[in-house]
Formats: structure tokens, sequence, C-alpha cells
């Protein structure tokens, strides 16, 4: 045991210990040998998970017997957890910054979108494969209500794959499967609120006590009115205020999104225990990330937004210590899209390794509307930097909305007011804006406060849509070149690429979900088209622009997979003084990359004095064209990806 326990810890760990092993001996699962490595993990991290429940929950009565449930529930766990994964567990203590690796190439689809259930995520395999994907997420796949659902994020069990989709054995065999092909799984923890269908809500309904506490549930508005003083609308076009009113009950519930998605209440001890046991579920189903779903909104206080609490963050270190004990390879990716400070906060070894990056993300689009890359590359040199260890999960379209989530304050030190320009890239990606290429949808408007963000797919966005229906050639090469340099930056980038699937084809946006009730009020489905297998086969006609994107993809990601200097962080910004080019280098031990994207419709030069200041004045490798050059008189086309490999004979590292 480590000494440097302060006493109330020592002592719960000696009293409670003992009573846990007593506990788990009673299991046909447990074995002595199982025990010791349990116990050798749980002596390790006990302190951590201690402190960090204390503060939560250290003033409440039944703390001592809540955190004996706990750990019994941590330990049948791992009793259960399947020996390749354990082994797996092995692997990746010796390997821990996997994800780091230039060799990581990840794709987020919808299973029933994509293959229509989880048997054909299996018979697809082969695809991933040739895009060179080693980390699938799979977006909510669990048990939901059948109309309304928010894609799955309104979960009514997570021990019962939605039938439709399959179940709990497919995924099993799908896990093994992906695991075999060195494909990690990356699956949801909607642990912010539930479906109004789950059990837990179920049994709050019908007034079980013990479950009425898992939510926020109140009698009149006194409260309600008081939390709402200072929170922020999440989806006001759905419901105003954060909450609903359930009539039978004559009860408001605490809603932060959709009527239907209830809030859990983690002030209950109870909640924690609750969740750590679904999420080590999901753990031993094989996931190997789990995406944490929402995390800004799970603690809760009067007088505050209820958003990005520090109790938040204590929480989801207390989630995090819990696997370190009970499923130790895995890891959480957070989903916090909020100010940049914020997202940042989230990210650290004890708390989230991973984090969506959703300000480059942004940026990546507000340079694109601008053609300037100035807001681009402050985030890149003030923003981008993450503790060790860390990782940025690089996405440029996801299932949901782009939201303008760049800091006002670094807006203001270029020049900008956040708020007219977010008004302006609202205007420009729902076409409203003269001469604009994107063809988006607004997302949440919101009349009171004039803010919105955007749906629409990758394709449509980039201007491809637009340049379809009005057949101009000029503005259709562009727009595959947009997507392609969005792409090239997310790959090149550092940190784990994420594949929006249907993006590797260029899909446009799909307005059939308008016919559908139960959406119809979403936009967010227009960019989460039904794909298929006619739709991918294209990839291989020559004639095609899913062909053109497919392969051009194909080739950016085969260089990033090359280069060991793609793997890790480290980023330089090589500041090219051309508005339009953003430019970095990254490197490894003897190894020189420069990436250099121009974001304007017309051809750009860079300076070669800017080269000589960071001594870069060797021979390059256009990886992508194959062309050797000087950076003597380099000029980017339109929209032009380079890729520059400094040649070894020359340069002197
Ligand atoms: C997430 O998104 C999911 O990605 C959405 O698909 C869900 O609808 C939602 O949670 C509820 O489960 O507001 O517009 O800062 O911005 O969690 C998307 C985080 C969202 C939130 C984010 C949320």
């Amino acid at each position: 045991m480590t000494d440097n326990r302060s006493y109330r810890e020592s002592t719960t760990y000696d009293r409670l210990v003992p009573k846990v092993k007593q506990r788990l001996e009673s299991l046909p699962a447990f074995s002595p040998e199982e025990y010791k490595a349990f116990a050798g993990r749980l002596d390790n991290h006990f302190s951590q998970l201690f402190s960090l429940l204390f503060d939560i929950y250290g003033h409440q009565y039944d703390f001592y017997y809540h955190l004996e449930e706990l750990l019994v529930l941590m330990g049948t766990a791992w009793f259960t957890r399947k020996r390749a994964l354990k082994r797996r567990d092995l692997q990746r203590e010796n390997k821990p910054y996997w994800y780091q690796s230039n060799q990581q190439v990840g794709a987020v689809c919808y299973v029933d979108l994509f293959a229509i259930d989880i048997k054909g995520i299996i018979d697809h395999i082969p695809y991933f494969k040739e895009l060179g994907i080693t980390y699938l997420h799979l977006m909510p796949l669990f048990d939901c209500p059948p109309e309304e659902n928010d894609g799955g994020y309104a979960v009514s069990s997570f021990r019962k794959v939605n039938p439709s989709l399959g179940t709990i054995q497919d995924l099993q065999q799908l896990t093994d499967r992906l695991h075999e092909e060195g494909i990690s799984l990356a699956l949801d923890l909607v642990f912010n609120h539930t479906s109004n269908e789950h059990e837990w809500a179920q049994k709050a309904l019908t007034g079980d006590p013990r479950f009425e506490r898992f939510y926020f549930l109140f009698d009149d508005r006194i409260l309600p009115d008081q939390y709402e003083h200072s929170l922020r609308e999440i989806f006001p076009d759905e419901h105003p205020g954060a909450f609903t009113y359930l009539r039978e009950q004559k009860k408001w519930v605490w809603t932060t999104f959709h009527s239907y998605q209830w809030d859990l209440n983690y002030q209950n001890q109870d909640v924690f225990n609750a969740m750590a046991d679904e999420m080590l579920a999901i753990a031993n189903l094989g996931a190997d990330v789990i995406r944490l779903d929402a995390v800004p909104f799970i603690w809760k206080q009067m007088g505050t937004s209820c958003e990005n609490l520090p109790l938040a963050h204590t929480l989801i270190r207390a989630f995090n210590a819990v696997c370190r004990i009970a499923a130790p390879s895995l890891l959480f990716k957070s989903e916090a899209i909020v100010h940049p400070d914020d997202v940042k906060s989230y990210i650290d070894m004890k708390e989230c390794q991973i984090s969506y990056n959703p300000l480059f993300m942004a940026l990546l689009w507000n340079t694109m509307a601008t053609r300037e890359v100035n807001l681009l590359q402050a985030a890149l040199i003030q923003r981008h930097q993450l503790p060790d260890g860390c990782a940025w999960v690089n996405y440029v379209r996801c299932h949901d909305d782009i939201g303008w989530t760049f800091a006002d304050e670094d807006a203001a030190q270029l020049g900008i007011n956040g708020f007219d320009h977010r008004r302006f890239l609202n205007a420009f990606y729902t076409g409203r804006f003269d001469g604009s290429f994107a063809r988006g949808l607004p997302f949440q408007e919101n009349l009171k406060t004039g803010d919105a963000r955007i749906s629409g797919t990758c394709a449509s966005l980039a201007g491809l849509e637009f340049a379809l229906q009005t057949n101009d050639q000029t503005e259709i090469e562009f727009a595959k070149r947009r997507v392609l340099l969005l792409h090239g930056l997310i790959l090149t980038l550092g940190g784990m690429p994420l594949l929006y699937l249907g993006d590797e084809l260029g899909v446009i946006n799909d307005y059939s979900f308008t016919q559908d009730p139960g959406k119809a009020h979403d936009s967010r489905w227009v960019h989460r088209p039904q794909l298929s297998d006619a739709m991918r086969e294209k990839r291989h006609d020559p004639d095609t622009i899913e062909h053109e994107i497919f392969t051009g993809l194909l080739k950016i990601i085969n260089i990033r997979k090359q280069q060991a200097a793609f793997s890790g962080p480290d980023l330089q910004v090589i500041a090219t003084e051309n508005n339009h080019v953003i430019g970095f280098l990254r490197q490894a031990d003897n190894q020189r990359l420069l990436v250099f994207a121009n974001f304007s419709e017309t051809s750009q030069p860079i300076a070669a004095n800017i080269f000589r200041l960071y001594g870069l004045t060797y021979r390059f490798q256009n990886l992508l064209t194959q062309k050797i050059l000087t950076l003597e008189n380099l000029t980017l086309q339109p929209y032009e990806l380079a890729i520059l490999k400094a040649l070894d004979a020359d340069a002197i590292f």
C-alpha cells in the first residue's frame, strides 16, 4: 500500500478492501489470480478515486456505503472482462500513446446509415481497410425510443443493442473482428441524460423515490425559473429554456437537449455508481475509446451557467480513475463544443486523454469562407498544444452542426468582431451571403440572441452541391479541391484524424429528412444521408467525382502512414506572410515535412526569404506530385495542398 495516503483514506482503504474482497469471493467468476490483478490496481489508484469522490460526495451521510458498492461493481466488472480484452489492456500498457501514431486513421458512421445493421458493418470491414481506417466510432447503437431519439443520443438501455441494428452478440462479434483487423472501436457513453423510456426514468415516472432522485424533478417552476436565469438555451427550436413539463405527473424535469432526454443528477452518488456500471459494461463489450457525450453539462449548480463547472471535471476524473482500476486500457474522448479554453480544460491524462478539436474544425470552415488564415494561424500558435500524452481528434465534419466556437478575444486581437463575424459565417454557409459557394442549413437559430449553427455535408458546404446545380466545371473542380484540402489538413496536423464517412465520396446534402416527422425539425439530418454500396461502388469509376475524392483522399492517407513525422503532437507554424496560405512544419528524428494549404481560388506565392528565416534552404519533394523543388519560388495553385518532404541528402538536421 502507498504510504502517502491521508489518515482518512488509509482507514477507509483498510476497512473497505477486506469487505469488498469478501463480497467478490462469493461471485462465481472469482479467481484469486484475477483478484490479485484487481487489488494491485485498486491499491495504485485508490487514492485518486477516493479523493475525487470525496470532493463530490464526502459530505453525504451514505458516502462510504456507495463507495463500497462502487468497488464491488468494479471488481465484478473486472471478473467478467474477457481474457482477450485483458491481453489488450497489457498491450496498451506497453504502447500507451497508440492514438498519437501516424498509423492511425479514424472514421465515424451511423450503423444503419452506413450498412443497415451491425452485421453489415462486419461485412464492410474490407472497405475500412481499403481506406486505412484503424479506429471506428460507431454512433449510438443502444436501445432508444423508436421515433424520436436524437440519432440514438436518447438511450433507453445501455445493455441492449437497438433491435433494428442487431444484438449484443452481434456487437461482440463485430468488436472481435475489428480487433483482429487492427481497428479500435469507439462507442458513446451518453451520460448526461437518458431517454424518458429508460427504466430509471420509467421508475421515476411511477414515483419510485430512488429513481426520482436520478433526475432533476420539480413540483413547480420556482427552482427551474431560478436556474434559467443563468442558463443558455441549447436546443431552443425544440423547447425554450431547459425544462420540460410532465403533464401527468404535474412536474418539471431538467432537459438540456430534447424533451425526451432527461438530465441525470450526479449530485446523487447512486447515479455515479449506476453510470460507472454502464460504462464498464460498454468497456467489457470491447470498446477501446468511450466518447463522453456533452461533457460540459454534467454538473449543475444554481446561479451558474451549469456548463464546464469544476465538479464536472472532478466527475470525469473519477470515472477515469474507475477505468484505470477496472478497464485499464479504456480511453476517454471528450465532446465539448464550447469556448476553446473550456474545451482544453477537459484534456488531461487523468481526465480525457483525447478530445474533439472543434476550434480547428470551425476555423477550417471559417478560413474557407474568408480565404484568410489569420484566425486559424493564431489558433495553431496559441491554442494547439496539449498536455503530454494527450491528442486532438481532428475532424472536418461530424454528425452534428458546426458551431462557431472560436474565442471572441482571439478574434478581437485581429480586429474581428466575434458576433458580427458569426453572423457573416451563418449567412455564408446557408448560402444567403452573395457569392457564397456553400449550401448549408441553419441549425437552432435563436431569434432572441441572433445565434445559429450550421448543418450540411462537407461537400455541400465546400461548394459541390451548388457547382453541380449550375454545372460550373471550375466550381466543381474547386469544390473537390476544398474537400481534399480540408481533409489533408486533419491528416497532417498530428493527433487522430476522424473521417465522417460519406465525406470520402463527396456526398452532398440529402433533404429527404424533411418528409420524416421524427426528423423534419432537426436540420442535422441533412448531413446524415443513407449511404449504400451503389454509392461506394462509384469510387471505382474514374469518371466520377466520388472516384476523384476517394482516390485523392487515399493518397493523402497513404502519405500520412508512410511519414513518421506525422506521428505525435508537435507542430511549428510557418508564418507564410501570405494571408491565404497556412503552413506548418512537422518533424521526427531525421525527417522534416512542410505542409501548406492555399485557401483561395487564385495562385499564391510564398516569398523565399520566409524559408530562410526558418533555415529551410534545402530541396524538397512534393509528396503529392513527386516534384523536386527548392523553396526559392514556391507558388501554390488554387486550393492546393502541398506536403513537402526535406530531402535527406540535402538537409542537415
Ligand atoms: C451532443 O452534441 C451530440 O453530439 C448530439 O448529437 C446530441 O444531440 C447531444 O449531445 C445530446 O446528446 O449541442 O448540437 O458542448 O454542444 O454535446 C450538438 C457539447 C450539441 C454540446 C454537444 C451537443
